[in-house]
């Protein structure tokens, strides 16, 4: 939670500084005169709306983003990045239905989950309608069925060690798998859901089956198709180039994506 506080504490500290300024100002009277003078007025409360803001953007962090209706589903959910994993392991596991698929659920937790589709399917579902934006310039909205992210964490019983969820790809994208990972807010968040159905339907290979991960409060890139290891971790420096992500270890996408 500390590095949640810290923006907050640098915006009271920033208003503090300007304040501490005008203070400095030979205006020297009273404390009162010098809150009742306008500009000092102005930047007092610049500096409460500067905290209000910060604030509520900290608050925002478990907001939920929009969710939609039937009426509003795109007519087809395009695909983007990879639209098949290469391989004969992944063609394989396509060709028996995912029967053999398993999600590991590793790192800072207490028990070990190695879960079938079957095993994901039983546990409580959560459906959501919300809509994509990929960073490309395209959105898309479609209906996501799954689990929430924080029943499989809790189901392992993470650590209070962990502090990011890293999602490991089926994938190959040039020279390394696909990968992605997240902090415990969004891991958490009710709408984080690994999703196994798209609009009522098997998600579609091309969409990540037989699992992806969806997280609605960040950009299209952090959506991580064809999940086979859900890993809880203290950091993130020695996984992939350090960035936390794909592309964000290769080009300049931000690791926090939030929209
Ligand atoms: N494993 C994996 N996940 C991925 C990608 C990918 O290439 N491989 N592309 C990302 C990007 S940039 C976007 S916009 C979405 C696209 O999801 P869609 O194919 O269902 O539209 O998946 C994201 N997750
Ligand atoms: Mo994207």
């Amino acid at each position: 939670m500390s590095d949640l506080i810290l923006p907050r504490r640098e915006a009271i500290a920033r208003a503090g500084g300007l304040v501490a300024a005008v203070g400095a100002l030979p205006l020297l009277a009273g404390c009162d005169a010098i809150n009742e003078a306008p500009t000092v007025r102005k930047i007092l409360s610049m500096g409460e709306e500067m905290n209000r803001a910060s604030q509520r953007a900290l608050m925002d962090r478990d907001a939920l983003a929009r969710e939609f209706t039937r009426a509003d589903l795109s007519p087809t959910f395009r695909s983007n990045g990879t639209k098949l994993p290469p391989g004969d392991a992944y063609a394989a596991h396509a060709a028996a239905g995912f029967v053999d698929w398993r999600v590991q659920v590793t790192g800072l937790v207490a028990r070990p989950l190695s879960l079938s589709m079957a095993d994901i399917r039983a546990m409580p579902q959560r459906t959501q309608i919300t809509r994509h934006d990929c960073v490309e310039g395209w959105s898309a909205i479609g209906q996501w069925t799954g689990p929430q992210l924080s029943r499989i964490l809790a189901a392992a019983g993470v650590k209070d060690s962990a502090r990011y969820i890293v999602f490991r790809c089926a994938d190959r994208l040039g020279d390394a798998l696909y990968y992605e990972s997240c902090d415990m807010v969004d891991a958490l968040h009710p709408q984080t859901i690994m999703a196994w159905a798209l609009n009522d339907e098997l998600l579609p290979i091309a969409n990540g089956a037989p699992l992806r991960l969806r997280i609605e409060r960040q950009l299209g890139y952090k959506h991580a198709k064809y999940v086979d290891t859900i890993e809880a971790v203290s950091h993130l420096g020695r996984i992939g180039a350090g960035k936390g992500g794909y592309w964000e270890d290769r080009i300049d996408y931000e690791w926090y994506a939030g929209i």
